[in-house]
């Protein structure tokens, strides 16, 4: 049988099939090779009622699509980028490595201003408009649901996970997009309600409330992954020039830069750094963009 990995925890995983969801475990080959099983997998597996350790056994992953360390999913056409502005404050340089992130992966990102309600209009306005023009991008408050429905439009049918740091409002979201399904009893849906956690008073952060990946199966067939926020992320072991790809607002200008490895850095008639002046590059992309060309130069010799 073939299924998708929807929740791994302690070496227990489980499968859905379309229809129900299975406990079991990695076959041992699986486990010798220490090939990760993440969670979107496509497996290959074996109904058997009689083991100890579940109701089936999983013993080949199929080929990925794409994957992702961190968060650790697999397989998604798009990655939902959600930030809030206020409670928890936002960090462009984290927002911008996560967007970066996908795009290396193959990813479509679509970014998620959360918390609309704590922000004021303006604010989010202003961060919507350095976005939207790269981006798919929304503004959701989830205390009265407003931009959900736009979101579930943007996510509809496809493998989606929300991922961003800790608190801003991701498995709130989940719990959102997923109210009002068809079809679930009442019992079934305390049990699929993704946990939401509370805003640390003395740091303005999250505590960390969502633990593992877990993928929430949507009547339309989305499959939607709530993970584990996040304070920080790393850049992975990738060359300047490629930092430079990540950003596609750089790509179109590089043809009128002098020099066609230009970094947009030092170098002179550079076609970024004038859009920069001219203030039609954000300077927080740009902020963030050299500190991403700082922090891999750690990766070099
Ligand atoms: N004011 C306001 N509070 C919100 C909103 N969305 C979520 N919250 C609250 O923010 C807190 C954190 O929400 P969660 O959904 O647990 O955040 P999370 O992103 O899943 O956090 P982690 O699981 O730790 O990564 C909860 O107390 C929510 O009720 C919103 O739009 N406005
Ligand atoms: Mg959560
Ligand atoms: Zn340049």
């Amino acid at each position: 049988m073939t299924g998708t990995v929807v929740k791994g925890i302690g070496g227990f995983y489980f499968v859905y099939d379309g229809e129900s969801v299975v406990m079991g475990k990695a076959r041992g080959n699986l486990k010798r090779n220490k090939e990760l099983i993440y969670v979107g997998d496509i497996v290959d597996f074996d109904i058997d009622e009689n083991d100890k350790d579940g109701e089936c056994v999983i013993h080949r992953v199929k080929e990925r699509k794409n994957y992702m360390t961190r968060p650790p999913v697999s397989n998604l056409d798009i990655l939902v980028v959600v930030f809030s502005l206020v409670q928890p404050a936002v960090n462009y340089p984290v927002v911008d490595k996560l967007i970066a992130g996908c795009e290396l992966a193959g990813i479509d990102p679509v970014i998620c201003i959360s918390k609309a309600d704590l922000a004021g209009q303006e604010a989010v306005a202003e961060a919507l408009s350095v976005y939207s023009p790269l981006y798919p991008s929304v503004s959701v408050n989830g205390i009265t649901g407003e931009g959900i429905d736009r979101l579930r439009e943007m996510i509809s049918g496809k493998k989606v996970a929300l991922a961003g740091p800790s608190g801003v409002g991701k498995s709130t979201i989940t719990n959102l997009l997923h109210a009002g399904e068809p079809g679930i009893e009442e019992a079934e849906e305390a049990l699929l309600k993704a946990a939401t956690g509370r805003i640390s008073s003395k740091t303005g952060r999250g505590r960390h409330t969502t633990r593992h990946v877990e993928i929430f199966p949507l009547s339309d067939g989305t499959m939607l992954y709530d993970t584990p926020g996040f304070t920080s992320l790393d850049m992975p072991a990738v060359e300047p020039l490629t930092v430079r790809d990540l950003f596609p607002e750089f790509r179109e200008l590089n043809r009128n830069c002098r020099y066609s490895d230009c970094m947009h850095i030092n170098e002179p008639e550079c076609a970024v750094k004038e859009a920069l002046q001219q203030g039609s590059i954000s300077v927080s992309r740009y902020e963030s963009y050299l500190s991403m060309t700082e922090e891999v130069k750690k990766w070099q010799k």
